[in-house]
């Protein structure tokens, strides 16, 4: 079936940024970060990124889908938001926090300036090898999430929120 023209006007004016976040498990191999929040930024000239759309999480392979954010109102004037992505190793399940009580965090340097409507694929994503160790406690392969995961999926129990300094 041919994409309609109400179709395509739901697209315009919107951008979805669709991508995958990973983490070092060492030098050479690196693993999906899994159920961590992302949020994405626009860029202003001030030089300071300010979030757009909501916080949502990766799923367990470390895809992420932004869903649709208004692309037709950013701040500086140029169309289209300059965005930038950024990770936190957080959720409703864990959180991975440092030691003055932030959350481990990257987010992108590359800007995709002025994006058009529609979808973005950012593409592979990694967090800072310097931080795997914030990224191990937090992962679904051996960390919080994974042992959450145990315990609801083999006995039902939902532990409660674990934070890990
Ligand atoms: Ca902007
Ligand atoms: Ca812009």
């Amino acid at each position: 079936m041919p994409l309609s023209n109400s179709t395509l006007g739901a697209l315009a004016g919107y951008v979805t940024v669709t991508g995958r976040w990973w983490y070092y498990y060492n030098t050479t191999i690196g693993l999906p970060v899994s159920w961590a929040t992302v949020q994405i930024y626009d860029l202003e000239p001030d030089g300071h990124i300010y979030p757009v759309g909501n916080p949502f999480l990766t799923d367990v392979n470390g895809y992420f889908n932004s869903g649709s954010i208004p692309n037709n109102n950013d701040p500086d004037g140029g169309y289209g938001l300059d965005i930038v992505v950024g990770v936190y190793a957080t959720s409703s399940i864990a959180s991975v926090v440092n030691s003055t009580g932030y959350y481990y965090y990257n987010l992108t340097t590359t800007v995709w300036a002025n994006s058009p409507d529609g979808t973005l694929n950012v593409g592979d994503l990694v967090t800072r090898y310097d931080e795997r160790g914030a990224w191990w406690i937090y992962s679904y392969d051996f960390g919080l999430t994974r042992g959450w995961d145990y315990l609801s999926s083999t006995v039902g129990y939902n532990t409660p929120h674990v934070t890990a300094v």
